[in-house]
């Protein structure tokens, strides 16, 4: 009979320490570590993978890799790895190896000059940023060096004589791509607000400019300072563009307010599988759709079906 308790038979010596302990591959969350083999008078049956003074894996004797997984990226982390054989002899650690994860690059903001730096125009509004009202309100655009939550400058909005759903908005399209998380985020400072609302709002725009989805953020009161407006979801499935809008609204007679924004940006993350487990949360009011590669065959490319009519909301703003 040969139990693996049974054979210590009064080995006390311990593996070797394994030695040259290095980091082969270093992503944002995993860390793939590599070793030379231990030796022992009885043999090395295994080998513990610390990650400070947590065991974070067990691999066999003739196992020399192992694969550190659910880590943070841009963290610094220690590791270990000592060799065991079949008595429950444990080496020595080697030479602690130190090894910082990769750090998430961050998604460029799509929107040009959401900072509201540049303004070389006239009429108010700072470059790229194209203004609209509903006729007959009393409105002004201007750019401002104070209240502002970055930079020198930012673009300030009122109105008065605002009907409920009148408005006074700036706005900016750009391209980007459907089926993909995105953030949509501004900094808004709200000075005053009567029978009125600021929103931050998107138009999802499939190529031929029709509304294919909504997301918005709101404050119905005025701010002592600026406040981030954030929308997350996922692009809709026939999404080309985004049209982003600051808005002061009028939420019933005589509406009037004024506000600053600044600090607009529009993100997306890469088109990957991974991240369709990530749309959730926030973004209650949407369809969270399956991947384009597990619909049906009836759903084109360039529809949307049925299952998906919760991102026809119609073209008019609420
Ligand atoms: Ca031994
Ligand atoms: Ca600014």
């Amino acid at each position: 009979m040969r139990f693996i308790q049974a054979m210590p038979s009064g080995d006390t010596e311990a593996p070797s320490a394994p030695a040259g302990l290095t980091a082969v591959a270093v992503t944002e969350t995993t860390v793939d570590l590599s070793w030379t083999v231990s030796t022992d008078n009885t043999g090395v049956t295994g080998y513990d993978i610390y990650n400070g003074s947590t065991v974070v894996g067990s691999v066999n004797g003739t196992t020399t890799t192992f694969t550190v997984t659910n880590l943070t990226a841009g963290t610094s982390y220690t590791f270990t790895v000592k060799a065991k054989d079949a008595a429950g002899n444990s080496s020595a650690a080697n030479t602690p190896l130190s090894v910082t994860t990769t750090i998430a690059p961050s998604s460029p903001n799509l929107l040009l000059n959401g900072g509201f730096e540049t303004y070389t125009g006239s009429g108010g509004v700072a470059d790229n940023w194209i203004k609209s009202f509903t006729a007959g309100v009393t409105q002004a655009f201007q750019t401002v060096n104070n209240p502002v939550f970055e930079g020198v400058q930012a673009q300030k909005l009122s109105g008065s004589g605002l009907a409920s759903g009148d408005n006074v908005k700036i706005h900016q399209i750009t391209a980007i791509e459907p089926n993909v998380p995105y953030t949509v985020s501004g900094q808004f400072n709200v000075d005053s607000l009567t029978a009125a609302k600021v929103q931050l709002y998107v138009d999802f725009l499939d190529a031929s400019n029709a509304i294919v989805g909504t997301a918005r953020a709101e404050q119905l009161s005025p701010t002592t300072g600026y406040i981030t407006l954030e929308k997350s979801g996922v692009t809709p499935i026939a999404a080309a563009k985004a049209k982003v809008y600051a808005i002061l609204r009028g939420t019933g007679a005589g509406g009037t307010g004024s506000f600053e924004v600044d600090a607009m940006s529009f993100t997306q993350s890469p088109a990957d599988p991974q991240a369709f487990n990530a749309p959730h949360g926030a973004a209650a009011s949407y369809v969270i759709f399956r991947p384009f590669w597990r619909m049906p065959a009836a759903f084109g490319d360039n529809g949307v079906s049925t299952p998906f009519a919760g991102w026809l909301l119609g073209s008019t703003h609420t």
